[in-house]
């Protein structure tokens, strides 16, 4: 059977300018999000619908035609309803619903797994009511327990969720490790047809591209990333380094445009009002 193209999913935008120091005006977002879409990225994430983003939200939305656009929110229903009005305007818009999971997340957000769990299936519902694509993030998942982290996730596929992400947030795993909690929860929850796994991985130790590979290396079907890298402290997997290491992998690159790379990544250093490492 043939494998799957791996989904490229952007997130320049939104954990890429978070305590990036990077700062991009409205109409710099609009262009570089028309860039990511000639790119040929599958999803392009613009924003959490704060309060100043809003404006910027609507506008890139309504710039992109093909890729799903995605706005990231908390659980609460507020923010899920926030978000909702960032993308409406999209042609294919899509809520990236997060949730932490691990003891330590979990305690600094006040709230207890059996709490957590039922307020992410809320959500994911909610959202649900609203599009059609529900990705499901969470939080620090691998250093979360593989059993609620299991639980948690069959939950809210079964509320909806059609893109099941875990994630590593403090840049904990290496990839024999990420590679095997990925393969556990693939198997320890079933998913019906459509729904996607995906990993979103930082880059403090170096490893976020070697974390990325090991788990499509277990069948994870979408990988999360920025141009560059750009993100917090070591920032995001790189993009480039994602194609680079799934270059043997012939359709995961069909889609993407490798002559528009370059170009992106210069693109996104004009139009910052700070150098980019
Ligand atoms: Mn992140």
């Amino acid at each position: 059977m043939a494998r799957e193209p791996v989904r490229i999913f952007d997130t320049t935008l939104r954990d890429g300018l978070r305590n990036s120091g990077i700062v991009l005006g409205l109409a710099e977002k609009v262009r570089f999000a028309r860039q990511l879409e000639r790119l040929g990225v599958d999803a392009i994430e613009i924003g959490f619908g704060g309060p100043h983003e809003i404006d910027s939200m609507h506008a890139i939305a309504a710039a992109v035609g093909e890729p799903i656009v995605i706005g990231l929110s908390r659980v609460n229903r507020k923010d899920v309803d926030r978000v909702l009005r960032g993308v409406e305007r999209a042609r294919r818009p899509g809520v990236n619903v997060f949730q932490p999971t691990s003891e330590a997340f979990l305690a600094k957000a006040g709230t207890c797994r059996e709490r957590a769990l039922e307020a992410s299936v809320r959500a994911v519902a909610h959202a649900k009511r609203h599009v059609d694509h529900v990705q499901f993030s969470a939080q620090d998942a691998s250093r979360s327990d593989t059993g609620y982290l299991a639980e948690l996730l069959a939950a809210v596929a079964c509320a909806g969720a059609t893109v099941l992400c875990i994630t590593d947030t403090v840049s904990h795993a290496a990839p024999a490790q990420f590679g095997a909690l990925c393969r556990e929860l693939r198997a320890r929850v079933a998913t019906g047809e459509g729904v996607t796994w995906s990993v979103h991985c930082h880059n403090q130790r170096g490893l976020a591209v070697a974390n990325c590979l090991a788990a499509v290396e277990q069948g994870i079907g979408q990988v999360e990333c920025t141009v560059s890298g750009v993100g917090e402290g070591a920032g995001n997997t790189p993009l480039e380094g994602v194609l680079e290491a799934l270059r043997d992998r012939e359709p995961a690159q069909a889609r993407i445009s490798l002559g528009r790379l370059a170009e992106t990544g210069e693109l996104l250093r004009a139009i910052s009002r700070q150098e980019i490492r």
